[in-house]
């Protein structure tokens, strides 16, 4: 429980800009405002584009509250808040099989361009999991630069899992070729493959992803398969169209969100699930290993909106 406050904690100071970009404008729509109307959602409207939830995200978001408060007949713009943070809320459900990989023998694969955090990702979902008693491998399948290998080494040292890793240059698909023979003969629960990211050559990336994706379906059939996009919250709108271009090579399954620590652009998270209709399943917020977390929608909004979480039985 003390870690969960911990990371609660750290989930609210990281989105302090965002909560100052977006919330703190809507704060002073709801006390400035005496009565629901047209100007009243306009500016809404405005704050919630402002802070990074996109327009059409916005858009769905309005129709929401508009619905509700027709319905409940509502008067007073000070109870659109709780209105408003649930209509958030529903914009990131994860439905019911988001972490469905946990629970299979698997294969993930996470993939994403540059600096967003694969790496770092993957050390911290590595060391997590085997935390959880599970038997982690993880696969050093960015070969693209020898620090790329190092560093994932390093995170394998720290959280105590075994690496398949090759030199420098080697081609990314036989390591995981290596990768999957081992989870097999060691009987991994969990391999997880981090991979380079060069989106800036569409076409190289799309094939070097596809060679990877038929290793995986013709040598472990029976792995269930998890691909995970890591996006720098950071970059705001951009992230999602990063996004976008990796739905076009791949099929996503999820989003990683790294850099929610102290970021402007948070809104990022509502925008992504609710625009291209794949759940934000971990987010960052740190670079130690207790820095990545599921994707709590309750807990986000709760953060973003800064609302003491009540403590569930
Ligand atoms: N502040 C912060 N930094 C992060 C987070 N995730 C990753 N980083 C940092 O971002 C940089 C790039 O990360 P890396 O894992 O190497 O990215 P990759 O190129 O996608 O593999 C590193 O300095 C990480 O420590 C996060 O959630 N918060
Ligand atoms: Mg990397």
């Amino acid at each position: 429980m003390g870690e969960k406050k911990g990371f609660f904690g750290k989930l609210v100071a990281g989105l302090q800009k965002t909560r100052d970009n977006i919330i703190a404008g809507v704060d002073s729509i709801f006390s400035g405002f005496s009565a629901i109307d047209d100007e009243f959602y306009e500016e809404i409207e405005e704050i919630l584009i402002m802070g990074d939830l996109g327009i059409q995200t916005t858009m769905s978001i309005m129709e929401d509250l508009r619905r509700k408060v027709k319905e409940q007949n509502i008067k007073d713009p000070l109870e659109c808040k709780q209105l408003l943070m649930d209509s958030i809320m529903t914009q990131m459900d994860l439905g019911e099989n988001a972490y469905e990989f946990e629970k299979q023998r698997s294969v993930l694969l996470v993939i994403g361009v540059n600096g967003v955090g694969k790496t770092t990702s993957v050390g911290k979902l590595a060391g997590q999991m085997k935390d959880d008693g599970k038997k982690v491998i993880v696969a050093a399948a960015d070969t693209f630069r020898a620090a790329a290998i190092e560093q994932l080494s390093e995170w394998a040292k720290r959280a105590g899992v075994d690496i398949i890793a090759q030199q420098e240059g080697s081609d990314p698909a036989a390591v995981v070729y290596d990768a999957v023979a081992a989870a097999k003969s060691r009987h991994a629960d969990i391999l997880i493959c981090d991979t380079a990211g060069r989106l800036h050559n569409k076409k190289n990336l799309m094939e070097e992803l596809k060679k990877i994706n038929r290793i995986i379906d013709k040598e472990y059939p029976e792995a269930y398969r998890e691909t995970l996009v890591v996006l720098d919250g950071t970059t705001g709108q951009n992230a999602l169209v990063q996004a976008k271009q990796f739905m076009e090579v791949a099929d996503i399954t999820g989003i990683i969100l790294t850099k929610l620590d102290g970021t402007a652009k948070g809104g990022i998270a509502v925008a992504i699930q609710s625009e291209l209709g794949i759940p934000v399943k971990y987010i960052g917020v740190g670079e130690k290993i207790d820095d990545l977390q599921k994707f709590n929608a309750k807990e986000f909004v709760s953060a973003l909106f800064h609302v003491e979480e009540k403590e569930e039985a």
